[in-house]
């Protein structure tokens, strides 16, 4: 007798099915199952819950394929250690990745719901500052793109960076509790927690062997619990794992506190535990001395450390072929505590010997560098961290003498060298040095951008140049196109598709095949059409929030990103000034009528930024309302700048502003955002703006100011920011006009700190770019009005700028620092009858 075969089922899985009827039913399914609520109560929030946990089935079949893959053959894997994952909502981004968007809109449409409401509904998790959190995000969906095994790890904050609110024109923190909710996208992972050992002291021994041997006794211990979120490639099976860590006390009672009545003190155990993954703290802030800063990155850390060896030894590999099953990728300095929680896990746990822990860890690790500014490089008080850390920091003292002594027997007599290269600054109070830790522990050193990496060689890192020249190289940041053009820029990506086909999301260097058209008028008229279409979508965004009207045929003039003196912010203040006075001296100027739009956060304790954001918002307060400019300048602060509202501008940019003192901005990566969307740059040879001109063309890029060389020249031979008011009316008039109370109802106080700090130091050289900026400006306005000309630029831009692609950027990484490659995922369909 025979069995019959399995009959291929006549309806699809609701789990996992495609089609529009099967993803309405489950889509309702879970608006039932788990939501527990039925159309006419669900909220809005209630759907989006629904829909996210309808796409999320649609992902997990591929996530627990690819595990299984990763854990048969063994793969080598990246891990990338980073504090700050700004991933940005996750709906919208897993859709384009599943590559079914259009039939879920459209199932979503049929229901009678509003698809883009829904998208836009999700809170995104705010778990970073800026640039270098969204880079971590952008990384880890071209690994997947790539099908590169790869584990992000990183801190669950349960406050991510604050929310932003606009009060009579000053920012106002709100904290951003966007676990209200609930999280949809992630999966806790309780049976693979581990401990964290804190404060106490050490104590040396002799074990079995005879060997020399130390163990901690520490005075605290925090548990770390795994939270897992899929990450997805772009139409692969590929889906890797962002893994964040949450704080707890190792027991929710301690039961000996309970037992004698210490009932409040064993609770407050627990929440001493869980404030370490409380809240994010903001970059420009400094951190030194913030104790739970530096609990933070030992706690990540030392989780993710030793998941990965749970990880090796389930695979039955033994702890000494480390390096080879896995390479750790240090996101700054935040982690640089990994090369000595390395060392103290193959020394202590696992009784490697020292010359074998070393060469283990030091082929383990590498080292990304994201800023040369020095209020920004991280050290630690000696006394805080040996408090916190004394078997670290007994660790650390061993490495830098095994460092030391190898640097003077290569440049013998060289007591500068030593004092500077040395992990440990004793110029006054003691600290560590994080930098140096993270650079002698790795086998690889890299700047974000090439200015970056050379100045990174010539100045903060230039002893260690000298002693490694072949650890250091160049990594020019990218920015995935899946989120930045695909998603947040659907018609252009439709029109470039119906052109060139759709490979170039995955193919960057395809995206030149445009060059051919930046003469067809047929493709410069659709192409203008869909950039003012967004800019008509913005303006109604525009006016909703701040209920400024403008106009979609002026320049959308725009400045988004973190607010510090060094992005200059104020530089396009003065400017916006100065073309108001010529414009009240001359209301029929004949230029283009221009927006200026703002958006991005200052650091609560970061003064002078929050004032900037005040005199942007108070220049608007005269400006706009002003019946002499018939219009013609609009300013506009966004607020809550955050990455969601970002993909509504970037594609609505003609101008795209980065302007940073030349040499300070390590790379920017919003820069190539703009870019690929079509908007013309005016900036400075600062970071990857280099690249990108180069890449575009210098014509079809407006350039202005000091180069890098010319303001340290400038610099060191006494810059005298006064000279520049003095000698050029138009820049003193409009300092005076700031000073006078223009624009604070004639109180010439509030504005007093910009003022001085201009006129008396100027650290950022806006008096000495002054002039130079004004003049490149008036450039872009004559440019504007030859709408020909800006269209063809416009298509250069995006046709030029496949290479700030993060495939790019991860292919290199690949290749040069990990030597890891693709480990393709075949999805086996998950069986009912087996599991
Ligand atoms: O990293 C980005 C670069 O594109 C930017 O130019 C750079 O400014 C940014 C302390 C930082 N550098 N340093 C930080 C973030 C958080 C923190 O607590 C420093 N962010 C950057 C990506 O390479």
């Amino acid at each position: 007798m025979t069995t019959a075969m399995p009959v291929a089922p006549q309806y699809e899985d609701d789990r996992t099915g495609l089609s529009v009827e099967t993803l309405k039913r489950a889509f309702m399914d879970n608006l039932f199952y788990i939501q527990g609520k039925f159309p006419q109560i669900a909220s809005q929030n209630d759907y989006y819950m629904a829909l996210a946990y309808t796409v999320r089935d649609r992902m997990l079949q591929r996530w627990i394929s690819t595990a299984q893959t990763y854990t048969s053959q063994g793969s080598r894997t990246v891990c990338y250690l980073s504090a700050e994952f700004l991933m940005g909502p996750h709906l919208g981004n897993n859709l384009i990745n599943l590559g079914i968007y259009d039939q879920v809109q459209q199932a979503v449409t049929e229901l009678g719901l509003d698809f883009q409401a829904l998208l836009y509904q999700e809170e995104e998790p705010g778990l970073g500052n800026g640039g270098l959190g969204r880079l971590a995000a952008c990384f880890l969906d071209s690994l997947a793109t790539l099908q590169i095994p790869a584990i992000g790890y990183g801190i669950r904050y349960e406050f991510g960076i604050f929310d932003q609110e606009i009060r009579d024109g000053w920012q106002v923190e709100i904290t951003d509790k966007w676990l209200r909710h609930g999280n949809p996208w992630e999966i806790p992972r309780p049976e693979w927690s581990v401990e964290v050992k804190l404060g106490g002291h050490t104590e040396a021994y002799t074990d079995e062997q005879g060997q020399y041997r130390v163990r901690w006794h520490p005075y605290q211990v925090v548990k770390g619990i795994p939270y897992d979120t899929p990450i997805l490639g772009y139409l692969v099976n590929t889906a890797n794992t962002l893994r964040l860590w949450k704080a707890e006390a190792p027991e929710s009672f301690d039961f000996t506190a309970f037992n004698r009545g210490d009932y409040y003190g064993a609770v407050d155990e627990k929440i001493i535990s869980e404030n370490v993954t409380k809240v994010l703290y903001p970059n420009d802030e400094p951190i030194q001395g913030k104790r739970l800063r530096l609990v933070q990155q030992i706690f990540f850390v030392s989780c993710s450390l030793q998941d990965m060896f749970r990880i090796l030894q389930g695979q039955g590999l033994p702890v000494t072929r480390f390096h080879e099953k896995f390479t750790v990728q240090l996101n700054d300095t935040h982690p640089a505590v990994a090369v000595a929680e390395l060392m103290r896990l193959l020394l202590d746990e696992y009784g490697v010997n020292w010359d074998t822990a070393w060469e283990i860890t030091s082929r383990s690790c590498a080292y990304t560098n994201h800023t040369l500014l020095p209020e920004a490089l991280e050290r630690w008080p000696l006394s805080l961290f040996g408090s916190l850390l004394p078997r670290h920091l007994e660790i650390i003292f061993e490495i830098n003498q095994r460092f030391l002594d190898l640097v003077r027997q290569r440049f013998p007599g060289d007591a500068g060298k030593i004092q500077r290269m040395s992990l440990i600054d004793e110029s006054g109070e003691r600290y560590v040095r994080m930098a140096n830790l993270a650079t002698v522990g790795s086998m690889a050193v890299n700047g974000v951008a090439a200015l970056h990496t050379d100045l990174l060689k010539q100045t903060v890192l230039n002893d260690f140049y000298a002693l490694w020249p072949a650890k250091f190289n160049n990594k020019t940041n990218g920015v995935t196109p899946r989120r930045w053009m695909l998603l947040s820029n659907l018609r252009l990506s439709k029109l470039i598709a119906s052109r060139i086909g759709k490979t170039w999301v995955t193919n960057y260097d395809e995206l030149q095949q445009l060059e051919k058209l930046q003469d067809d008028p047929e493709f410069r008229q659709e192409w203008r059409g869909i950039k003012r279409a967004i800019k008509t979508d913005l303006v109604g965004y525009i006016q909703e929030r701040t209920g400024i009207v403008v106009s979609p045929d002026s320049i959308f003039d725009v400045l988004i990103k973190r607010i510090h003196e060094y992005k200059r912010q104020h530089l396009q203040a003065l400017h916006i000034i100065s073309l108001y006075n010529r414009l009240k001296r001359d209301p029929n100027l004949n230029i283009p009528a221009r927006t200026f739009i703002f958006g991005g956060k200052a650091a609560p304790g970061y003064f002078m930024a929050k004032l900037i954001i005040k005199l942007i918002n108070a220049i608007g307060e005269v400006v706009n309302p002003d019946p002499d400019i018939q219009g013609k300048i609009k300013v506009v602060f966004l607020p809550d700048y955050n990455v969601k509202f970002s993909q509504r501008v970037f594609p609505a940019a003609d101008l795209s502003e980065q302007i940073s003192t030349a040499g300070k901005e390590a790379s920017g990566t919003g820069n190539m955002k703009f870019a690929m969307n079509g908007a013309l740059t005016i900036g400075t040879l600062d970071g990857a703006n280099v690249e990108i001109r180069e890449k575009v063309g210098a014509d079809n890029f407006f350039l202005f100011g000091l180069n890098a060389q010319e303001v340290m020249a400038l610099r060191a031979h006494g810059y005298r920011p006064w000279e520049y008011y003095n000698s050029n009316p138009v820049l003193k008039e409009v300092i005076d006009q700031i000073a006078g109370g223009m624009f604070s109802r004639g109180d010439t106080s509030l504005f007093r700190p910009i003022v001085d700090s201009l006129l008396n130091h100027d650290p950022y050289f806006l008096m000495a770019d002054f002039q130079s900026f004004i003049d490149t400006q008036e450039r872009v306005s004559q440019a504007y009005q030859n709408t020909e000309q800006w269209t063809r630029m416009s298509i250069l831009n995006t046709a030029r700028t496949g290479f700030f692609s993060s495939d790019r950027s991860m292919q290199q990484y690949c290749q040069d620092i990990w030597h890891v490659s693709a480990v393709p995922i075949e999805v086996k369909p998950y069986d009912h009858n087996q599991a």
